[in-house]
């Protein structure tokens, strides 16, 4: 069927038939969440969202929709930075939401797996971890809305990557439908299962462009029975990768966090953010230090203070403040994960999710900022994120008074700009967000040749009628 055609009115009968009034959204008020994305930078349309309740829903939906030739978007939370999750304006694109698939189907301590449906908020999947005395370290600041299969499929980073990994890594089975509406169950909970192509890992960070992520096997870890945090203000950006080193030195494995700050972004946030109180005010530089360990004296403590006089001595840290209470840590913390809505209040912005080598990582904001500073005079970079990983949030804060249209015309000649930087210093374009719909056109450049090649017959022989999330990730 061609995209410029409607969808058959007797699909969406059939979809009515099949889900029941909770399974299939059409009045245009329940519509209204799900056409645009987080950032606002896309707004689009479909004629219904699709709300199953089991897999074998979603399955016999995905088998409806694939014989009427109708392109699908899944959506799981909707955080997606890159709009990923939004359908396009055509008004044909049919968004499945996983919501209702959200029960936490098995944990299991010994294991230490835990078997959670797609819907699964993120911090219900920590919470149920915890419950039964485990720890599901994956953390980012959308976690109270973000989705297990929404994770999964950006192959999320968030906080603590610098210790236990992406979202792959926490992955060791899934369960997917397919296409053509084939439910394959790969639920294993293997830790070592070497059989012919590592299938499950397709799945993650393809974006909804290979099927459905249903529900996933994922890897659980003693729980922290020590924690430290501090903020810290540093000299300068080398300052800041070298307590990084210091800590790293001294015990790698205490490291769970690692986090930067430019000075800006910390005043934005004490200027938007209710009860935004920044301890250490007036620094340009800042790092958030969390240490976690499982076992019951590890001397956190004692292991925080060495490290912070050493770098104190060393003229690397200005001035520190360490969390003393659980409230304390918590609002230490906040200042770093209130940073995207922050940055979204004080005016337009331009976000580059962008990796480098870890030595790269003062390179890199000294590099870009100088080179947007000097394409758009006036403006504002506010880099943060996760130096641990080589992933700085390289983003670019409208100049003051200026139209913020006018500045969002500019966001290619900005990424432009601070991509050139990060091709220099050997990094990727997309470091955790994906490539969703915001960055299609930068993969024939990045990737291109065998890369995309590739990417593009896997594409076409798991997907052969183009109908999953057509638009993403490839160009
Ligand atoms: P959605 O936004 O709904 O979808 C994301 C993509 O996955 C889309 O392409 C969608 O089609 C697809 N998808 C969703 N569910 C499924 C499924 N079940 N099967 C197949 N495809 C599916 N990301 C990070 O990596 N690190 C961070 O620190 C981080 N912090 C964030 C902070 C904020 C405030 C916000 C708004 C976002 C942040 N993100 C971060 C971005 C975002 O990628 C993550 O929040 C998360 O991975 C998306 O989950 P979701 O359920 O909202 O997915
Ligand atoms: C984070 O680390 C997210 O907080 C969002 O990845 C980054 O807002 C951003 O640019
Ligand atoms: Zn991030």
């Amino acid at each position: 069927m061609r995209d410029d055609q409607p969808l058959p009115s007797p699909l969406l009968d059939r979809l009515h038939a099949l889900l029941g009034p909770r399974g299939l959204l059409t009045d245009p008020a329940d519509l209204e969440p799900h056409l645009s994305d987080w950032r606002n930078l896309y707004r689009g349309s479909t004629p219904c969202v699709v709300r199953p309740g089991t897999v074998a829903e979603l399955a016999e939906a995905v088998k409806l929709c694939a014989a009427a030739g109708a392109p699908l978007v899944p959506q799981g939370g909707n955080t997606s930075m890159v709009g990923g999750a939004t359908p396009d304006e055509g008004g044909r694109q049919i968004v499945v939401s996983l919501a209702r698939l959200n029960r936490v189907r098995d944990i299991d301590p010994l294991d230490m797996t835990m078997t959670a449906e797609a819907g699964v908020v993120l911090k219900a999947a920590q919470d149920a971890a915890a419950a039964a005395g485990c720890l599901f370290p994956l953390s980012l600041g959308a976690e109270g809305t973000a989705t297990v299969g929404g994770v999964l499929s950006t192959n999320a980073g968030g906080n603590t990557t610098v210790r236990y990994g992406n979202a792959r890594e926490l992955m060791l089975g899934l369960e997917v439908v397919l296409p053509d509406g084939q439910v394959w169950n790969g639920l294993r909970r293997l830790r070592k299962d070497n059989t012919g192509y590592a299938l499950r890992h397709l799945f993650v960070g393809a974006e909804g462009t290979l099927g459905f992520i249903t529900a996933a096997v994922l890897r659980l870890f003693p729980r922290p029975r020590e924690t430290e945090v501090a903020l810290c203000a540093v000299w300068d950006e080398d300052a800041a990768l070298g307590l990084f080193r210091r800590f790293r030195d001294r015990d790698e494995g205490a490291v769970r966090a690692f986090e930067y700050m430019s000075g800006e972004g910390v005043g934005f946030y004490a200027k938007h953010i209710e009860g935004g109180t920044v301890p250490l005010p007036g620094h340009d530089h800042y790092v958030l230090v969390d240490l976690a360990s499982s076992r019951p004296e590890a001397g956190l403590r004692a292991l925080i203070e060495a490290v912070l006089e050493e770098a104190l001595e060393a003229g690397e840290v200005l001035d520190a403040t360490i969390g003393e209470s659980e409230a304390q840590r918590h609002a230490l913390w906040r200042i770093r994960e209130e940073h995207p809505e922050a940055q979204k209040r004080e005016g337009a912005s331009v976000k580059n999710d962008v990796s480098v080598p870890v030595s790269k990582v003062p390179e890199l904001i000294r590099r870009a900022s100088e080179a947007c500073r000097h394409l758009i005079p006036g403006v504002r970079p506010v880099p943060f994120g996760h130096l641990g990983d080589g992933n700085i949030h390289m983003n670019l804060e409208q100049p003051v008074g200026m139209d913020p249209a006018a500045f969002l015309d500019r966001s290619h000649d900005i990424m432009e700009t601070v991509n050139e930087v990060v091709r220099d210093l050997g990094g990727s374009f997309s470091a955790e967000h994906g490539i969703g719909r915001l960055k299609t056109d930068m993969m024939p450049d990045w990737r291109g040749g065998a890369e995309l090649d590739l990417m593009r017959r896997i594409k076409a022989a798991v997907d052969p009628q183009g109908l999953m999330n057509p638009g993403k990730v490839l160009p």
